[in-house]
């Protein structure tokens, strides 16, 4: 079996709000259960420099390589793996996730350094792929994979039965540099469930875990999220497709969670018509502060068109209990969905703002045609046009996806519009902290974004490390650190640099390290270790 596995997570930008990558996570526990040595490279909060797959390799000396990859990241995936290969090409290659799982011919003829594609949940079958020591290679075998063989592609078998989530080892979370998650403030997440049994043609997350709503144990679930408050997060996000499929699983996780007392703030996913005020008032209790639904379209008839089945009124209830329950009810539109025109645009846009005055936050996606949706893969049925197959393009931020006879800089004006709203917000609020107008809370809002901004800006450019080794006796407190630092953050002022590390070490980011010639260097809090709940 091959015994040294590296995972990575390619680099995607903060404005995604980044969380741990759980997927990774969920792999390395499988591997690690199984006897195998992980590594994680985490590239989203680390710094990647020309040199750094190399020396990852030097250092570990993996015998295989796995990379995860979104459609968005999926080019920044590719390049590693090239130079992986580059580098040893004895090592074997191998990437996951939902963009690779729908695209496979079009992967592995873009990218012939990649031997293999794990497609779906991949705990099983990259264990299986591991213990496949056989030469020739009985890859046939394995549900799951993706490879060439004899000049084409070969696809086996969809993994069927799905994973039973009570059997599956915990998310190795201390492989990640949770450290620096924690320091960032970005929230971390979850699952409880995996399967969601609706349809909606847009998406592709359901494809990946399949229809049949598989749950894990309760107590399992609660025990991570203690173990995550223990470890000083604490904003937890749950992650499951579709949280509230089932009201007694639900609930149940919500009575733990009250029962032992956690005071930790959680959100989670869930469609309008699968919510009540009983159900929103115990999640509320339990510290859920807001769930996200997506509502999509402001037109029942685009609604039934994208099989989303739900009506506008189901979303104004949804909206209304949440007020009735304390909820925060968040909710995102897609815009040029099958048979949008700039009449439906302007109904979507007035139902968000109504919903907006009864207290609903909402944003704008523009439609992306993921591989594996029903719409990535027919356009055409749905009378859309694709203007860009650059994977890079796929953040849902820009028009790619046209509707018949809809103008691309009407939906990316719209776009627009919403980010530099945004953005006009926040500047406003700079504006009223200098004339000493801004709320406490307005005012906080910023400096804590650009505390965060500092940290990460710190973190990528290795400003600490950069910043060389002190003597220990006199200096090394916060205010020696941003002196020495200042200068290589020109565009921060002093203070708020000072702010930024006093946020950082409340948050026990920061250690101290002894360097070779005796002298003393601030480095980031990677590895957090795995609390002991019960
Ligand atoms: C939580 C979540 C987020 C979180 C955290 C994302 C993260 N990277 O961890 C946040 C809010 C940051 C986020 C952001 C975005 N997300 Co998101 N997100 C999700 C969600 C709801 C759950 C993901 C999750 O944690 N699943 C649980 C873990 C255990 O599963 P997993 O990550 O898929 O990993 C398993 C398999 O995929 C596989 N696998 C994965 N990687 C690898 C690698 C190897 C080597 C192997 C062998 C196997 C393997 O094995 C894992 C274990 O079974 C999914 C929906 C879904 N069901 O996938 C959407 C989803 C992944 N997101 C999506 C999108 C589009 C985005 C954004 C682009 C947002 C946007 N602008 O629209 C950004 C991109 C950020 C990024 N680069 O990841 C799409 C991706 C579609 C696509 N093809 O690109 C999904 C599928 C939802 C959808 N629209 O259908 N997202
Ligand atoms: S959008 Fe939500 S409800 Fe629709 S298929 Fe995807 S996860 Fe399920």
């Amino acid at each position: 079996m091959a015994d040294r596995v590296l995972l990575i997570n390619p680099f995607y930008p903060i404005s995604e709000t980044p969380s741990p990558p759980l997927g990774l996570a969920y792999l390395a526990g499988a591997l690690e259960a199984a006897g195998v040595t992980v590594r994680i490279l985490d590239l989203v909060v680390s710094p990647q420099t020309p040199n750094t797959i190399a020396d990852v390799l030097e250092a570990f000396r993996p015998d295989v390589v796995g990379a995860t990859a979104v459609t968005m990241s999926a080019e920044t995936a590719f390049a590693l793996i090239r130079d992986v290969k580059r580098i040893a090409p004895d090592i074997l290659t191998v990437m996951g996730g939902p963009h690779v799982t729908f695209s496979t011919e079009a992967t592995l003829a873009a990218v012939p350094e990649l031997d293999v594609i794990v497609r779906g949940e991949g705990e099983q079958t990259l264990l299986d792929l591991l213990n496949d020591a056989n030469r020739p290679r009985r890859w046939e075998t394995i549900p799951g994979l993706a490879y060439r063989a004899n000049g084409s592609v070969h696809q086996t078998a969809w993994r069927d039965p799905a994973i039973d989530l009570g059997c599956l080892p915990e998310p190795a979370r201390h492989g990640l540099p949770l450290g620096r998650y924690r320091t960032l403030g970005m929230p971390v997440s979850v699952t409880t469930s995996r399967g969601c049994p609706f349809q909606c043609v847009f998406c592709v997350g359901r494809r990946m875990v399949g229809a049949r709503v598989r749950y894990r144990p309760p107590e399992r679930v609660v025990d991570e999220i203690q173990g995550l408050a223990a470890l000083g997060f604490r904003q937890v996000n749950v992650a499951d497709d579709l949280f509230t499929a089932n009201e007694r699983h639900c609930l149940t996780i919500c009575d733990e969670i009250i029962r032992r007392g956690l005071k930790i703030k959680w959100s989670s996913f869930a469609r309008v018509d699968t919510v009540s005020v009983a159900l929103l008032t115990r999640m509320r209790e339990a510290g859920c502060h807001a769930v996200s639904f997506g509502i999509e379209s402001g037109n029942p008839a685009i609604l039934k068109r994208i099989r989303k089945k739900i009506s506008l009124e189901q979303a104004e209830t949804a909206v209304a209990m949440c007020r009735q329950a304390g909820m925060e009810a968040h909710a995102s539109f897609i815009l040029g969905l099958p048979g949008e025109t700039a009449e439906t645009l302007e109904q979507t846009m007035a139902f968000a703002r109504r919903l907006g005055e009864r207290g609903l936050f909402y944003g704008f996606h523009l439609l992306a045609p993921f591989p594996g949706t029903a719409i990535g893969d027919d356009p055409d049925a749905f009378g859309l046009k694709v203007l860009s197959r650059h994977w890079t393009d796929y953040h849902a931020n820009r028009a790619i996806c046209l509707p018949d006879g809809m103008d691309p800089s009407r939906l990316d004006a719209i776009a627009e519009e919403w980010q530099t709203r945004f953005l006009d917000y926040l500047d406003d609020i700079q504006n009223r902290m200098q004339s000493g107008d801004a709320s406490e809370d307005e005012a906080a809002q910023i400096h804590n974004m650009n505390r965060t901004a500092i940290l990460y800006d710190m973190m990528m450019n290795e400003t600490l490390e950069k910043s060389g080794p002190f003597d220990d006796a006199g200096e090394g407190g916060m205010d020696d650190l941003a002196r020495r630092v200042a200068p290589l953050l020109p565009n921060w002022p002093h203070g708020t640099i000072g702010d930024a590390l006093q946020q950082a070490r409340e948050r026990d980011g920061l250690r101290k390290v002894r360097t070779s010639d005796g002298k003393t260097a601030w480095r980031w809090v990677d590895a957090l270790p795995t609390p002991h709940v019960r």
